[in-house]
């Protein structure tokens, strides 16, 4: 993410850095109804773009698994906006899903990172997130440059809608450009993510537990893990956990929760006394200078502070980290990992 996006954030004006979309953000403007397909990882990011979307711009937005999607009869009426999410660009699920909607009348756009892929060529618009060629099959710069450019959409809207005030917008667009220096910050605590990551590595399951944005962080640091550590794991909303998860917490269950200091911080705390309760063991994604989260829990890992709609493009850094380093502790191939396809085209 520091690489890709690195003086890229025009901190007067969000639209100007989403090019592919110029013809088309009057329309998300104009929209009542947004839906996002993708699968897997960049899923996640479309999560994170229905809390953002709907938080900034005030529309409606729905984000559905593009598996599922291509096989019902979804309602999509003439100008809906439909927004594909691929890092490939290739997946065959997303692919399909987009079809069906174009047939139904609907402008579709897409978030690709493979420039000329299939998913690019198809749709009427779109914007590239430039991460780079992943390196490994499993997305993770790919995960926070789709999280990014979802952010600029959302933000370019609701400026254009007059849904935010003009302190927020700039707030959020300074929040971006600082970015890279936080997950810089992160990265240097890489040596005491490794250290809590080696008590792990023989676990057999885990949960990780967010609430508002840092739930999709959650299910993605649960995805990152099965996929690259093949342990299994279950992210939840923190406040789902007393509705079934509780009952599978003793103490051989690691509990990652993302903690950070927002506007749901005090109710975090208490989903963690419930755990604690329980014997969980937990570790903290918490931000830097609580000292409230770190007399409760296990372990803790510190973020810097930013703004609470950004958060998930650090939260979801320290958990990258922890399946990273607890997969190459228990010997596998992070870059190839068994079992998955870089471009699910099947
Ligand atoms: C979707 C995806 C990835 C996952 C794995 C399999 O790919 O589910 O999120 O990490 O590589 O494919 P894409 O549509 O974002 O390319």
């Amino acid at each position: 993410i520091a690489d890709s996006m690195r003086g890229r954030i025009n901190l007067e004006n969000a639209s100007l850095q989403l090019g592919g979309l110029r013809d088309y953000l009057d329309k998300i403007a104009k929209t009542d109804r947004i839906v996002i397909v993708a699968c897997g990882t960049s899923w996640h990011a479309g999560l994170v773009g229905e809390y953002l979307f709907e938080e900034l711009a005030r529309v409606n937005v729905e984000v559905e698994y593009a598996s599922e999607f291509r096989y019902r009869n979804p309602i999509i009426k003439e100008g809906d906006i439909v927004i594909a999410i691929s890092q490939s660009g290739e997946t065959a699920d997303t692919m399909a899903a987009l079809e069906l909607a174009k047939s139904k009348g609907a402008i579709i756009l897409g978030v690709c990172n493979v420039v000329g892929s299939s998913i690019a060529r198809i749709t009427h618009a779109g914007v590239y997130t430039h991460a780079g060629p992943e390196i490994g099959v499993a997305s993770t710069k790919a995960f926070t440059a789709q999280v990014t450019v979802l952010s600029l959409i959302a933000i370019a809207t609701a400026h254009k809608k007059g849904t935010i005030s003009q302190d927020l917008y700039r707030e959020l667009l300074f929040g971006l450009e600082a970015i890279p220096a936080k997950v810089e910050k992160i990265l240097k605590s890489a040596d005491k993510i490794k250290d809590i990551s080696k008590l792990f590595t023989f676990a057999s399951n885990f949960i990780f537990l967010g609430r508002g944005l840092n739930f999709p962080v959650a299910l993605e640091g649960a995805l990152k893990l099965k996929e690259i550590s093949y342990i299994h794991a279950e992210g939840y909303p923190a406040a789902e956990m007393k509705h079934g998860p509780i009952a599978l917490i003793d103490e051989d269950m690691p509990v990652v929760f993302i903690a950070t200091k927002d506007n749901s911080y005090e109710k975090i705390v208490s989903n963690i006394q419930e755990v604690k309760a329980r014997k969980g063991r937990v570790i903290a994604i918490v931000t830097e200078g609580d000292t409230l989260i770190p007399k409760m829990v296990d372990f803790v890992i510190e973020v810097p502070r930013t703004n609470d709609l950004l958060l998930p493009l650090i939260t979801s850094i320290p958990l990258q980290l922890i399946s990273y380093y607890i997969a190459v502790m228990r010997g596998r191939n992070v870059d190839q990992p068994r079992n998955l396809a870089k471009s699910v085209t099947v």
